[in-house]
């Protein structure tokens, strides 16, 4: 059972030719990673989580399989699960297989393409259940829709360590929005990849394909597609490293010569080697990951690992 009124929301509204302006105007340029998700991009994706080098993926999806009737048992019955950043929603298969008579399903996503695809595949694979997608960025002001079923508790689900895409202080302003989004007795379920060897990294975020570069490549045809932007996409080069000072892995496209762009009215000037900063992707140890979520007002109650320790699965409650 699918609810039919999408909130639909385009690039315009969803990230303004203001936000890309500012953006690329700053001393290091940069780009919010919520445009990497048009449909192509989103496909890129789906690419890459098949990859040998992409380990996140298969660890949170083995720690899910597993540990997915324990989860549900965390949330206890009629619950209703608000995924943020669902995409191709496979990863809570594992939780709605065990739920008891839960309450709904609002799937939350930018790429409005995949979220409807992927909650007609579920509303045919979950027949009794109620599936309500809210296509929308949600670091916007993004309201759920008014008439949301009666729960005895909301759970937000947030897979892929997608809360790494935030610096720590954003991730913190994010988990707290997320705690009054879910009230009192409310709870989390968080992917968060954790900090290991920065080689595995190094590799994860640089394929030997080839698909992670033209996912971050992406975002300038996209530029070009929508806004009418004149990016030459073969003057620029995917560049991903680990930061250890940081725990983060950078992504970048560096410009591979002098060049003037044209967006809308502006003209931006690249030297050759500057950079546009596309993406940051955070590591936490369970530890760490704690403490912040703590200063947001969540309490770790569980949490799940891979064997390799690469990935952590965690259930918080509102504290
Ligand atoms: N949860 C999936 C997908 C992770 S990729 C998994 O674990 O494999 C990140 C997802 O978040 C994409 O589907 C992307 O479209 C979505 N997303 C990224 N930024 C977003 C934003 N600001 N608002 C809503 N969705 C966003
Ligand atoms: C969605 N997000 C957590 C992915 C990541 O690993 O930061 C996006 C991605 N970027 C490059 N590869 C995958």
């Amino acid at each position: 059972m699918r609810d039919i009124s999408l909130h639909d929301l385009s690039l315009s509204q969803t990230s303004s030719l203001r936000e890309v302006l500012r953006g690329l105007g700053s001393p290091q340029k940069e780009l919010p990673c919520k445009l990497f998700y048009d449909e192509v991009g989103s496909q890129l994706f789906e690419q890459i989580t098949t990859l040998d080098e992409y380990y996140p993926t298969r660890a949170e999806q083995r720690i899910m399989r597993l540990g997915g009737s324990e989860m549900a048992a965390e949330f206890g019955p009629e619950c209703l699960l608000i995924e943020y950043g669902s995409g191709s929603s496979q990863k809570v298969r594992n939780l709605l297989d065990h739920l008891a008579r839960p309450a709904g399903y609002v799937p939350i996503d930018i790429s409005c393409e995949l979220l409807e695809q992927s909650a007609d595949l579920i509303s045919k694979d979950y027949p009794g259940l109620r599936v309500m997608p809210v296509c929308g960025d949600y670091t916007a002001d993004l309201t759920l829709p008014e008439s949301l079923p009666r729960s005895r508790r909301k759970v937000a689900y947030y897979p892929g360590s997608t809360i790494g895409n935030f610096t720590p202080e954003d991730a913190r302003r994010f988990l707290l929005r997320m705690a009054e989004v879910c009230g009192q007795g409310g709870g989390l379920l968080v992917g968060v990849d954790m900090k290991k060897d920065p080689l595995m990294l190094h590799r994860a975020y640089n394929d030997a394909l080839g698909v992670t570069a033209a996912f971050n490549l992406n975002i300038l045809a996209r530029l070009n597609r929508e806004l009418g932007a004149d990016f030459a996409v073969d003057q620029f080069r995917h560049y991903a490293f680990y930061n250890p000072v940081f725990a983060r892995v950078e992504m970048h496209l560096v410009s591979l010569s002098d060049q003037e762009v044209h967006v809308a009215n502006a003209r931006i000037h690249f030297d050759r080697g500057e950079s546009i900063w596309t993406e940051a992707s955070y590591k936490y140890n369970p530890q760490e990951f704690a403490d912040l979520a703590g200063r947001a007002g969540w309490r770790v109650q569980r949490v799940w690992t891979d064997d390799r320790g690469l990935f952590s699965v965690q259930y918080l409650e509102v504290a």
